[in-house]
């Protein structure tokens, strides 16, 4: 049987609707599931919504609506922009499903009756745009450096995880390998953690009513990262469908950015061992953007919606316009004046001029068939290697450059000059169907990145009469 490969994304909190960074990272998990099936991988593909705690709850009753309609009407939006996107992930989790709520009731009565989950009271600072307990020492100027907000002061009964029983073996996990933090050199970041105070956690806050309630005490509801990390084994039937589930956890890559990082590559390996299940084998963690060199955000107004992008550009430029703007793994800035510019450069100029000049040319000097069964001369050796090394640009990179050279064949051997001398027949079906043959490997390639374009690509050189058809991309 052909190998298995679980990939997640994060899920997103319904707070508000769908913008730009959650696109990146859908889009970037989707190039990946499409790779694999490719390549004869059975894929799993799971994305969703976090709906729980406080920070939903409170934005809920700002819209003047319950917790469950709000949360309703959100998850809808991220599922109808990731359709859009053609995001073509297998399952969408919503925490509030009733599975999930199965599956998060059994994993905790299992810690719970193992002793891993014991009674205290917190007292101290909770940042609700985190969702998490926050140290005085992290504040700059009494608010939480993320947020710009000040922290709540809370005093309440929980439930506390024994973090601190498994932080030892969840440390050898990462340095043996066993678990992958990627890309290289946050894994030290992570590792640095290890030497902070990192302490036991609260697994349920007892002032949110917008929750999962413990099984083992009902006025409790469960923490809502502790409910989130969930949803990566309830998604595949953990609580519903045993087999199911084992048939595909461990997780083969968590993908997200680093903002998460402590609860995916620390709490979540932790809760695992403790309730007996493996390790994921990979978390990567992507650079956070900024736009324009800022944070986007609500309050500066400069949040983009995906479907704008869309609407402006169609879904394959919008995909392709997210993934290159700077490289996967790093730190980035996205400037929004730029998409335009490298719209018309790469896909309406570059690539598209590259289709239509080579289905014209097979229409008008070779009555619409490829002449011959040649290889293309171009070719695409590490585009493979990069997508599994989650190096999306270089692998755009290679396949740009590619068109480039392409387009200085068709310039350099001037085909229409050719045409035009029976002498020069052999030549000009030589260099038409290498640039067939170059189109086809590159649609295949292009695949996970822009599935549509491929499609068209493909179909118009597989036409009985091949035409030089519309233009892929117009220009804006
Ligand atoms: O953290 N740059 O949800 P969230 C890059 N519900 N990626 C970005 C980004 C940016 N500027 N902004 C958002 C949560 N993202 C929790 C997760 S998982 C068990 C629970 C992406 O809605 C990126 O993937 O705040 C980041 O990790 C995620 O959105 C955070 O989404």
């Amino acid at each position: 049987m052909s190998k298995k490969f679980y990939i997640t994304t994060p899920i997103y909190y319904v707070n508000d609707k769908p913008h730009i960074g959650h696109a990146y990272t859908t889009i970037a998990a989707d190039v990946l599931a499409r790779y694999y099936r490719q390549k004869n991988y059975r894929v799993y593909f799971v994305t969703g919504t976090d709906e729980h705690g406080a920070k939903v709850a409170q934005s809920a009753n700002a819209a003047g609506m319950e917790p469950k309609a709000f949360c309703d009407q959100n998850s809808a939006l991220f599922k109808e922009t990731f359709k859009a996107l053609n995001i073509s992930n297998d399952y969408f989790i919503r925490t509030t499903d009733e599975r999930h709520r199965v599956g998060v009731v059994k994993f905790l009565s299992k810690l719970h009756s193992n002793g891993d989950i014991y009674e205290g009271t917190y007292e101290g600072l909770y940042c609700v745009g985190c969702e998490r307990f926050i140290k005085e020492k992290e504040l700059v100027d009494g608010l939480c450096p993320d947020h710009k907000k000040a922290p709540e002061k809370v005093s309440e009964r929980n439930y506390f995880f024994k973090l601190s029983k498994y932080l030892p073996a969840v440390r050898k996990l990462i340095e043996d390998g066993t678990i992958k933090i990627l890309p290289h050199g946050r894994e030290k970041e992570v590792l640095g953690l290890f030497k902070q105070d990192l302490e036991d956690f609260s697994v349920s806050r007892e002032n949110v009513q917008w929750g999962i309630p413990l099984p083992f005490d009902e006025k409790q509801k469960t923490y809502v990262w502790v409910d989130a990390l969930l949803n990566y084994i309830t998604a595949i039937g953990y609580g519903d469908n045993d087999a199911f589930f084992e048939a595909w956890w461990p997780a083969d890559v968590h993908v997200m950015a680093r903002d998460i990082l402590k609860f995916h590559c620390v709490y979540w390996p932790a809760l695992l061992l403790a309730a007996g299940l493996p390790v994921p084998k990979v978390v990567y963690l992507h650079g956070f953007f900024t736009l324009d060199g800022k944070k986007m955000s609500k309050t500066l107004g400069n949040v983009i919606d995906p479907n704008d992008l869309v609407k402006k550009f169609g879904i394959d430029a919008t995909r392709y316009l997210l993934l290159t703007q700077f490289p996967f793994g790093q730190d980035g800035d996205i400037k929004e004046s730029l998409f335009a510019e490298k719209y018309n450069a790469d896909l309406a100029n570059n690539l598209g001029n590259l289709v239509s000049r080579v289905l014209n040319m097979i229409e008008k000097y070779c009555g619409g068939t490829v002449p011959k069964d040649v290889v293309s001369p171009i070719p695409l050796a590490h585009v493979g290697d990069y997508i599994e090394l989650l190096q999306f640009d270089r692998a755009l990179k290679e396949l740009w450059e590619a068109v480039m050279k392409a387009n200085q064949i068709i310039d350099e051997a001037e085909p229409w000059k050719l045409a035009k001398d029976p002498g020069k027949r052999e030549q000009l079906e030589t260099v038409l169907s290498q640039l067939a043959a170059l189109l086809l490997e590159f649609a295949a390639a292009i695949e996970p990145f822009m599935p549509e374009t491929a499609d068209i690509i493909i179909g118009s050189l597989n036409e009985a009469r091949i035409t030089k058809g519309d233009p892929l991309f117009k220009r804006v």
